[in-house]
């Protein structure tokens, strides 16, 4: 990653969680969708950076990440989320995530203009992370109208005679994705025939983006119920609409494991008295194995108690180790152009030297000399970019990376204080 892609991510998140005010034009989109659906692929086809491979800065832990592009005019920031079906991470901890970033970007005074789901047509499981993932959508947004929400399915590029057929019951069915199409939302066949890195690709990302920015112009961004939840009702995440959802499905998880542990309990118990020494071991494992996902369920459930203030000191101690990686990695790039710069400028002097003895013979030598200086000059220019942008992050609060962090937390009860004087809201999250 280089330190313009450092500078830009920084900036885009300090412009969603509101730290620095976004420009009225400025359009918030957030891409949602199962994990592997390809959001961060779709992600990077419109800003040309290679956002899967390098990952987003912040992709490792918290999974939010903000890029910008210009589109139509505007400057376009999509926000790029975690999927509900993620194996390394709980649905409740992901909702958190979402809840701790959506809640912060809204008290601060940031709207989301529109939604983009992405949904891969190659995925036959239709029932299972599908069906959890749309119903998350449902329970965080809990929007009247869907005219901001547009649906693209992707990975058409494996498509099989099963694909039509499969979307039309998506499109038909309101478990899926009828419900949003009758409430205005659009549907879109993402990149159907191109193959990845094809120009195909990028036109049919622009069209889309392009069709989310169309409909904000007509329609006015709802704030999403979840934003609401946490933040105006100071509901903890298990009282959202959408945490109700994970709770009961965590409390149907945890009777299950209970009777299994009980079963398994009684079977050793009678292995061992049959002195079936091997069986009662194998039962052991399977119930170490249980005893952990019970633990994680307990975890869970523990999650769902927290408020947004709790979500808060975690993400923000999350976010001081992160940030200070992300400033060390930034100053190291810094200095590595630097070094660079110095010698580049060094063997310049040298080539000067040189040429000015021949100069005088050789139109080349001149040719070649400028092209050089102009190179050097290039180097010179991003060195002192790099340095400036640093500076001027840096000033704006502070320090450029701390103050993100601690900007979502002062800005959070800042926003909610402005909020009231601008609505007659009464309501302190902090
Ligand atoms: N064939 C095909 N592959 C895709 C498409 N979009 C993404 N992929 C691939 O699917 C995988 C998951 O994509 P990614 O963007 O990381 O999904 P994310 O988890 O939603 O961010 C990657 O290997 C991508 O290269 C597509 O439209 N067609
Ligand atoms: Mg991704």
């Amino acid at each position: 990653m280089d330190m313009r892609s450092v500078v830009s991510q920084t900036q885009g998140f300090a412009a969603f969680t509101g730290v620095t005010k976004p420009n009225p034009r400025d359009k918030f989109f957030l891409v949602m969708g199962m994990t592997g659906s390809g959001k961060s692929t779709f992600v990077g086809r419109c800003t040309g950076e290679d956002v899967t491979i390098g990952h987003g800065l912040y992709s490792c832990t918290t999974s939010i990440d903000v890029f910008d592009f210009q589109c139509n005019g505007h400057k376009v920031y999509l926000i790029d989320t975690p999927g509900f079906n993620d194996t390394n991470r709980s649905d409740i901890d992901t909702l958190s995530v979402l809840a701790t970033y959506l809640g912060a970007s809204y008290a601060n005074g940031v709207r989301i203009h529109g939604i983009l789901m992405l949904h891969p047509i190659s995925d036959n499981r239709m029932s299972g992370s599908t069906m959890r993932n749309l119903d998350m959508m449902r329970a965080m947004c809990g929007f009247t109208s869907y005219s901001n929400l547009a649906i693209a399915t992707t990975m058409w590029s494996e498509k099989s005679p099963l694909c039509d057929q499969r979307e039309s019951q998506l499109i038909s069915d309101e478990r899926f994705f009828g419900g949003f199409i009758s409430r205005g939302a659009a549907t879109f066949r993402h990149n159907e025939k191109g193959r990845l890195g094809s120009l195909e690709e990028i036109t049919s990302a622009r069209r889309i983006v392009t069709h989310l920015i169309l409909q904000s112009q007509k329609y006015p961004p709802e704030v999403l119920q979840l934003q609401r939840e946490i933040v105006n009702q100071r509901k903890v995440i298990g009282e959202t609409k959408a945490g109700i959802v994970l709770a009961g499905d965590l409390h149907k998880a945890r009777q299950a494991y209970e009777r299994e542990l009980k079963k398994l309990r009684e079977a050793i118990k009678t292995e061992i008295a049959q002195k079936n020494m091997e069986h009662a071991v194998e039962m052991q494992e399977l119930k170490a194995d249980l005893e952990d996902q019970m633990r994680k369920a307990e975890q869970d459930k523990r999650a769902l108690k927290k408020s947004m203030r709790d979500l808060h000191k975690d993400e923000e101690r999350a976010w001081e180790k992160r940030l200070k990686v992300l400033e060390e990695k930034f100053l190291e790039e810094l200095e590595a152009k630097e070094e660079e710069l110095h010698s580049m400028e060094e063997s310049l002097a040298e080539v000067r030297k040189d040429a000015a003895q021949r100069a005088k013979e050789s139109q080349k030598v001149e040719f070649e000399l400028e092209r050089y200086e102009k190179e050097v000059d290039n180097v010179r220019g991003e060195v002192s970019d790099a340095r400036n942008t640093y500076q001027k992050l840096k000033g704006q609060r502070g320090n450029l990376f701390n103050g993100a962090a601690n900007g979502i937390a002062s800005g959070l009860s800042a926003g909610i204080i402005s909020g009231a004087l601008a609505g007659g809201l009464l309501c302190t999250v902090m």
